[in-house]
């Protein structure tokens, strides 16, 4: 079996996380990408957050699979003229540095597109166009200013931000589509193209049903928001707690040793079509023929109420047994699975979802495979380079000689 982007190769500038993602799954699809870091250090994250001294960071190795890594200072003389050629044999470049990196080290748009009119320049930044456009970025300044921090949270409580790296890898997935897609487009009109995705964009982008629900706003109250009918709407989308974004009323319940376990909790759908079943199964069948509850318009004004009483039903079974009893009455629910949970879960680790991979400095850990699954492009996800592990090998790939080699290295340009 062939892989999708086999023969694609990636000239990757990108470092800590949002980056990294995007050029990773192209990397898992078969990309050949290069990954340009400072001499020196390399990429930051190889030395941040680490858990083992001397050895590259989980941080660095979960987010560069499947790369080669070649060490180059795009700021010397030497540097510049191999960076070039760089330009001249990939089919895409991929960087998040802060604005203007790129042009400050003499490598314009106009100027990359002159070299090899055929690469297609991928950026991220943190805003687009506008008042911000300057500005440096990290994941949750991303959440705040995209719409996600301000919809998120308990519903007195302050803005929240969430584990998920939806500004990081968010962003990261939506630029691998938009570089897939101007590499799409070259097969017909034989050019590159810039590809620009803001941070804030993604999160927005990911945000939608929050700029639905603002403009549903002005027609009335938002129903199956936990403020109807007790509390109060002001202008803009509240904080919803745990409450489901759709129509369809949902919570987080606590089950059994919830006191000692604290992931065990459930989150439970009461969806119109399974609602008989969910009645009869916490005891409440007097619920099916009563008006006050047996029309999802009747619940509205009472789904605290509801869910309290799913949860006196909850508290008394593991989560795993909800699941077990619900599931089969197509009630939709979900347990909270824990990290640890999930990194032992079998079915992940047989679907590629969670892999284990062996490093030659730090040994097995395990990482997210490719989520994304094709039937016709394998994946096997191998471990991170070094730091510039694979210099020379490029840079005889580019044409370089053994002497120029040697002298690209006295210069300290690799
Ligand atoms: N050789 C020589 N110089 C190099 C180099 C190389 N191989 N690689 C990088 N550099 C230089 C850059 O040119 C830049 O120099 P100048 O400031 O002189 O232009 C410098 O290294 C540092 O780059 P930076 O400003 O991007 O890095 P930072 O650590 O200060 O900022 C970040 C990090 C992430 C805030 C910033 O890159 C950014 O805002 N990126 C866009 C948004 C983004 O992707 N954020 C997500 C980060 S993950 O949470």
């Amino acid at each position: 079996m062939e892989q999708a982007l086999k023969g694609i190769k990636i000239l990757d500038m990108t470092h800590v996380q949002s980056g990294p993602t995007c050029t990773q799954l192209l990397a898992w699809f078969g990309a050949d990408v290069i990954k340009v870091e400072r001499p020196g250090g390399g990429d930051a994250t190889r030395g941040q957050l680490r858990d083992l001294p001397d050895v590259d960071s989980l941080y660095f190795t979960m987010l560069n699979h499947n790369k080669r890594s070649i060490t180059l200072n795009t700021k010397s003389e030497a540097g510049k003229k191999i960076f070039s050629k760089l330009v001249a044999h990939c089919d895409a470049l991929v960087e998040n540095f802060a604005p203007g990196a790129l042009d400050r080290m003499g490598f314009s748009w106009a100027q990359i597109q002159r070299i090899n009119p055929r690469i297609v320049y991928a950026s991220i930044k943190g805003f687009g166009s506008g008042p911000y456009e300057d500005c440096k970025v990290y994941e949750n300044v991303a959440q705040c200013t995209g719409g996600s921090a301000s919809t998120t949270g308990a519903i007195d409580g302050f803005p929240m931000v969430t584990g998920a790296q939806i500004g990081d890898s968010g962003t990261g997935l939506h630029l691998a589509l938009g570089i897939v897609t101007a590499l799409y487009q070259r097969t017909f009109s034989g050019k590159g193209q810039r590809v620009e995705c803001a941070m804030q964009d993604g999160v927005l982008n990911l945000c939608r049903v929050k700029l639905r629900d603002q403009q549903r706003l002005k027609n009335g109250p938002l129903k199956e928001y936990p403020q109807f009918p007790n509390g109060q709407f002001g202008n803009a989308v509240p904080r919803a707690g745990n409450a489901s974004g759709g129509g369809q009323p949902g919570w987080i319940v606590r089950c059994k040793d919830w006191e000692n376990d604290p992931d065990s909790y459930i989150y439970v759908i009461a969806q119109e079509g399974a609602f008989p079943g969910l009645a009869n199964a916490i005891g409440h069948d007097d619920w099916l023929n009563d008006p006050e509850w047996n029309t999802p318009e009747a619940r509205l004004s009472k789904l605290d109420q509801m869910f309290s009483e799913i949860e006196k039903w909850t508290l008394t079974k593991t989560k795993f047994e909800v699941m077990d009893i619900l599931n089969p009455l197509n009630v939709p629910c979900g347990p909270i699975l824990s990290m640890e949970e999930l990194a032992n879960e079998k079915s992940l680790r047989e679907t590629g979802t969670i892999v284990e991979v062996d490093h030659p400095e730090r040994g097995k850990y395990l990482t997210v495979g490719n989520p994304i699954k094709l039937s016709d492009s394998y994946v096997d996800v191998s471990r991170s380079p070094l730091l510039g592990e694979h210099t020379d090998e490029i840079l005889l790939e580019l044409g370089l000689d053994i002497e120029e080699i040697r002298q690209a290295k006295e210069h300290g340009a690799v």
